[in-house]
C-alpha cells in the first residue's frame, strides 16, 4: 500500500487518547514514537490531534467531539489517520467512516515497516504470521459491514450452506497461518544452510546500524553513504535496499545497511515478527550501536538492544557503540567513562560523521590480511571481484599469468584463495 513514486508524500494526522495512567513524558515519547514511524514509511505527518479520556470510546477511539473536529480537518486535505494504539476492528472502521479517510492503527504501522525490511525468508514468513493474524478479525468485520447482502449470496458458492465470506476467510487465514508455521519449523532445521549464506556474505565488509527507532540510524546512514548513487550501491542493489557503501568509497568496499529500529511501544503480538526482521544484522562483521544520548531513558534501551542482539545470535558480533545527538543533552564526559571505546557525537555537529566513519574504517583495516594470488590468463573474468572485494598491493605478470598481493577481508581473502585452488600461491 502507499507506494506512491514520485508523488507528493501521503500527509497523515496523528490521533491518540491520554488514560489517566500515562504520564505527559510517556504520552508524548510514544506520540514521538509513531510520527518517526510515519515518516518511516514515507508520510508526511500535519497534524496530532491528542484527547485525556478515562477510556478509548467503545464506538471509535475518540470522543464525538473530537471526532467532529478530526472530520472537518480531514476535509481539509489528509490522507490518512494513524492512532497511537492498537484499535478493535470495528473503532477502525466507524473512525474510518465518521472521519472520511483511511485509519491505520499502530500495529498496522509497525506491521508495514517490518514488512517491509523483512529479507530472509524466515523474516518474511514470521511477518506474513503476524500479519494474517492482524488482518483476519479486520477482514470479518468488513464483511460483517458488507451487510446482509453478502451474507445471503454466500449460500449458493462452493461453500457449504450458511457459511459466510467471514468465516470462510477465517478458515483460509487459520490454514495459511499453518502453512506458514510449518515453513518456519522447516527452515529451523536449514538453519546450516542460512549460516552459509551469511558467511558468503560475510566476504563482503558489512556494518549494520541498530539501535532504537528516533535514534538517527537513518539520519548517519545518509551522512556516511552520501547522496549520489554509487557504482558499488548497484552492485549490491540485489541484497538489501537499505544497503549503501561508504563514501567515499574505500578499499576494501564497507558497505552500511540500516536495520528495522528497536520500538519502545511494541505491540507484544509482533516481538516474534520483530526479531526475526532484524537478522540481516547478523550478517554485519560490525554493529554500530546508535543511541540517543538525549534520551533520558537511553541507558535501559542501550541494554535492552544488546539482550535482543543475543537473543539472536549475534552476541559474537563486534560492537561500535555509537552515542547520537548529544547537542540536545546527554553528558558527554561521562558517557566516555562509562563506555570505554564509545563514539560520542551529533549528526548535526560538523565533522562527527566524518569522525564515526573512520572509526569505522579502521575497524575493517585493523581486520584486513594480506595473500598472493596467482590468476591465470585464462581467468581475467574474476580480476574484476578481486579488484572489488581487496586492495591490490602490488601486480606482476609471467608467461602464465598475473600474481596479484592484496589485502583484503579475511573471509573475502579465503574465499578468493578457495576459488583459484592449486594456482593460488604461498604467501
Ligand atoms: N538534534 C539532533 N537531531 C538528530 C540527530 N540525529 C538525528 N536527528 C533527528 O532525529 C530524528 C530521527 O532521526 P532518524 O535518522 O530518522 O532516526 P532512526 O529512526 O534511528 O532512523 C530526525 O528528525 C533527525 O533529524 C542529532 O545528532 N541531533
Ligand atoms: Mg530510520
Amino acid at each position: 500500500m502507499m507506494q506512491e513514486v514520485n508523488q507528493k508524500p501521503p500527509r497523515a494526522v496523528v490521533v491518540a487518547v491520554q488514560l489517566p495512567s500515562v504520564s505527559d513524558i510517556e504520552f508524548d515519547a510514544s506520540l514521538t514514537e509513531l510520527r518517526q514511524l510515519a515518516k518511516t514509511l514515507g508520510f508526511e505527518v500535519v497534524a496530532t490531534f491528542t484527547q485525556k479520556r478515562p477510556k478509548f470510546d467503545p464506538t471509535a477511539y475518540l470522543g464525538l467531539g473530537k471526532r467532529q473536529e478530526l472530520h472537518d480537518f480531514v476535509q481539509d486535505g489528509a490522507d490518512l489517520i494513524l492512532v497511537d494504539h492498537e484499535i478493535s476492528p470495528s473503532q477502525a472502521h466507524n473512525l474510518e467512516k465518521e472521519a472520511g479517510c483511511e485509519v491505520m492503527d499502530r500495529t498496522m504501522v509497525i506491521l508495514e515497516i517490518f514488512h517491509r525490511h523483512a529479507s530472509s525468508r524466515a523474516a518474511r514468513a514470521q511477518v506474513e504470521i503476524a500479519r494474517l493474524g492482524y488482518m483476519g478479525p479486520r477482514m470479518r468485520e468488513a464483511a460483517k459491514q458488507a451487510g446482509p447482502k453478502d451474507r445471503a449470496r454466500s449460500g449458493t458458492g462452493g461453500r457449504s450452506g450458511g457459511e459466510s465470506h467471514g468465516e470462510l476467510d477465517r478458515r483460509k487465514i487459520r490454514d495459511r497461518i499453518a502453512e506458514l508455521q510449518k515453513e518456519l519449523d522447516a527452515m529451523h532445521l536449514e538453519r546450516k544452510t542460512q549460516r552459509a549464506r551469511r558467511q558468503e556474505r560475510q566476504g563482503l565488509a558489512r556494518v549494520a546500524l541498530v539501535g532504537y527507532t528516533n535514534a538517527g540510524k537513518s539520519t548517519l546512514m545518509r551522512a556516511l553513504t552520501g547522496n549520489e548513487a554509487l557504482v558499488a550501491d548497484k552492485l549490491f542493489a540485489t541484497l538489501d535496499t537499505t544497503v549503501r557503501a561508504l563514501h567515499p568509497e574505500s578499499v576494501p568496499l564497507v558497505l552500511v545497511s540500516d536495520t528495522v529500529g528497536f520500538i519502545k511501544n511494541l505491540p507484544h503480538g509482533l516481538v516474534a515478527s520483530f526479531k526475526s526482521t532484524l537478522d540481516e544484522a547478523l550478517e554485519a562483521s560490525l554493529l554500530a550501536h546508535v543511541v540517543d544520548a538525549s534520551d533520558p531513558g537511553y541507558e535501559r534501551q542501550l541494554l535492552v538492544t544488546e539482550e535482543v542482539l543475543d537473543e539472536i545470535g549475534a552476541k559474537a558480533v563486534p560492537r561500535l557503540l555509537v552515542f547520537n545527538k548529544i547537542d540536545r543533552g546527554g553528558d558527554e564526559a561521562a558517557l566516555r567513562e562509562k563506555y570505554p571505546g564509545c563514539i560520542v557525537m551529533s549528526a548535526r555537529r560538523e565533522g562527527d560523521s566524518a569522525m564515526l566513519r573512520e572509526a569505522i574504517r579502521a575497524f575493517f583495516q585493523r581486520r584486513l590480511v594480506e595473500a598472493e594470488l596467482f590468476l591465470p590468463w585464462s581467468a581475467q573474468k574474476l580480476r574484476g571481484e578481486i579488484f572489488a572485494t581487496c586492495e591490490v598491493l602490488e601486480e606482476r605478470a609471467d608467461g602464465e599469468g598475473a600474481f596479484l598481493r592484496v589485502r583484503g577481508e579475511p573471509e573475502a581473502v579465503r574465499r578468493l584463495r578457495e576459488q583459484f585452488g592449486q594456482a593460488t600461491l604461498k604467501r
